[in-house]
């Protein structure tokens, strides 16, 4: 069970909220609620939406957003992960207002971790923005977020398409 705080966004399906365990008020997560009622009606959605959770359940990598649960109530399935403190990266916040050139190197090689992973992987994206890429409490860690649009491709099909 999870008491539900403040809106962080609403995005392409559900909105995200922070949420805390009644069992453990210590830790705050980030929940991705989506209404059952809008799932369960519409064929595609569907698929869309397993092969988000499948891809969720199967990545693990530090410039990736953990998952921490999938749970279903009454009404909506909750997409639990880690919360990503730092929020969104937005040189306004930064120390002097803008980002220094390392900086954007660190955040675009950690990107570029992740995408290699999840290429190896034979998983895309397909919503690189970003908006899709958070930071860690520090600041010094980005991580990818939002597989609402991310499919397996098999290896296989992308060759016949290169050839
Ligand atoms: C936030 C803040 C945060 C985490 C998230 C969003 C995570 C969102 C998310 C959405 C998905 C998904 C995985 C993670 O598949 O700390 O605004 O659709």
């Amino acid at each position: 069970m999870y008491t539900f705080m403040r809106s962080l966004s609403s995005g392409s399906f559900g909105t995200v909220r922070i949420a805390y365990k009644i069992s453990n008020p210590e830790r705050a997560f980030a929940v991705k609620s989506i209404r059952r009622d809008q799932i369960e009606g519409s064929r595609d959605d569907t698929s869309e939406l397993i092969q988000e959770l499948l891809i969720l359940r199967s990545v693990d990598h530090p410039n990736i957003v953990k998952l921490h649960e999938i749970y279903l109530d009454h009404d909506y399935l909750h997409i639990v992960t880690e919360l990503l403190e730092g929020g969104e990266i937005d040189p306004k916040q930064s120390e002097n207002g803008r980002f220094s050139e390392a900086e954007v190197a660190r955040m675009v090689r950690q990107a570029l971790q992740a995408l290699k992973y999840l290429h190896d992987l034979n998983i895309v994206h397909r919503d690189l923005k970003i908006e899709n890429m958070l930071f860690c409490k520090n600041r010094r860690f980005v991580k990818l977020i939002d597989f609402g649009f991310a499919k397996f491709c098999s290896s296989q099909s992308h060759k016949l398409t290169q050839t």
